[in-house]
């Protein structure tokens, strides 16, 4: 049976672009049709600086809104990532098949190093090799697919270059997985600046559209849109992104199917879009809200998932781990 692996961090609230970019599909398609394993991956919070008490209550936010959007426990895993000792002795083996080069190639280094260091601040460690321990994440399970946004295709081809020189250097170990993308909405704009991606731990939330925004807060975010100047609604992701967002979140609203450039036909002006798109929005996050509300009630309920989900998880990513300690030549214990 295909196996699936796909995680989130806990850095802030999720966003409308994790839940059209990643969610949507593990809820909808991916725990169906495949053996899903879907970790909030709480080391990753670490790279920067963080506070640690939000650290812990975004996780245990994102495992409430992760269940509420409709992961089912007995569909699927749902388990915290530093409750599996396996992802970081995993890591540590992969830092010794990728190389320094590699790793100050990744974007999400280069852009995020930079920032802090423009900000004075120092840039930890980690936040150089946590790509590593991304991929630690994905083989460590055997992962045949993973479904993500597609701000995360570079980490998942890194992951597979990781998978196939280890294979190569010490025996087959790793299955090497590939990257999964949404048709339509793989990467959502942020609504002030849409050319940059709605990241959920961007300090403004103006252009960020929060699952757990009131309907209010919603709207106004949507309306306040940046769009471009002009007045015909084509859709253009280069000339136009502003509007070309707008346009690929109330295609993904109608389904992966829906095209955004037939979306653009309907619509004479810019309001009348904006309009629909809250509308569209608002409808699509009122279940989640909803449920996250009756979640929060029974944090026991949410605790037994993430503690049977974590046995589960352990499970899996032992025996895969123990192969690839002995595959490098470590002892096994005696
Ligand atoms: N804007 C987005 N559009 C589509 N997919 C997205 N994803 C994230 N943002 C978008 C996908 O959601 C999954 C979990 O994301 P994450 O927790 O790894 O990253 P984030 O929400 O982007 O959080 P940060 O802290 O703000 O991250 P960075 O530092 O990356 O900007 C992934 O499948 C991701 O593709």
């Amino acid at each position: 049976m295909t196996r699936i692996f796909s995680g989130i961090k806990p850095t802030g609230h999720l966003t409308l672009g994790n839940y059209l970019g990643a969610v949507r599909r593990w809820v909808r398609k991916d725990q169906h049709r495949a053996e899903a394993l879907f970790g909030i991956v709480d080391l990753h919070a670490l790279t920067v600086e963080h506070d640690p008490a939000r650290v812990r209550r975004l996780s245990r936010q994102a495992a409430t809104l992760l269940l509420a959007s409709g992961l089912d426990p007995e569909r699927c895993t749902l388990f915290v990532q530093s409750h599996v000792d396996e992802h970081a002795r995993l890591s540590y083996l992969l830092e010794c098949v990728a190389t320094d080069g590699e790793m100050r190639r990744m974007i999400q280094y280069k852009e995020k190093a930079a920032a802090e260091r423009a900000r004075g601040g120092s840039v930890r460690l980690s936040l150089l090799t946590y790509p590593v321990l991304m991929a630690a994440d994905i083989l460590a399970y055997g992962t045949d697919e993973v479904p993500v946004g597609d701000d995360q295709a570079q980490h998942v081809e890194l992951t597979r270059d990781l998978a196939v020189r280890f294979n190569q250097r010490y025996g087959h170990t790793f299955t090497v997985p590939r990257a999964t993308h949404p048709r339509v909405a793989a990467r959502v704009m942020d609504l002030q600046d849409p050319r940059s991606k709605m990241g959920k731990s961007h300090e403004s939330g103006a252009g960020i559209v929060y699952l757990l925004d009131e309907p209010e807060a919603v709207r106004k975010k949507v309306m306040r849109a940046v769009t471009d100047s002009g007045s015909d609604v084509v859709y253009d992701r280069e000339a136009g992104p502003g509007l070309a967002n707008l346009l690929d979140v109330l295609a993904a609203c109608r389904g992966e199917e829906c095209d955004p450039a037939a979306v653009a036909a309907e619509y004479s002006s810019y309001g009348a879009l904006k309009r629909d798109v809250a509308d569209a929005v608002v409808e699509l996050l009122r279940p989640v809200r909803k449920r996250h509300a009756e979640l929060v009630a029974d944090p026991g309920y949410v605790d037994g998932v993430l503690r049977t989900g974590a046995g589960r998880a352990r499970g899996l990513a032992r025996p895969v781990v123990d192969r690839a300690y002995r595959a490098v030549g470590l002892l096994p214990p005696v």
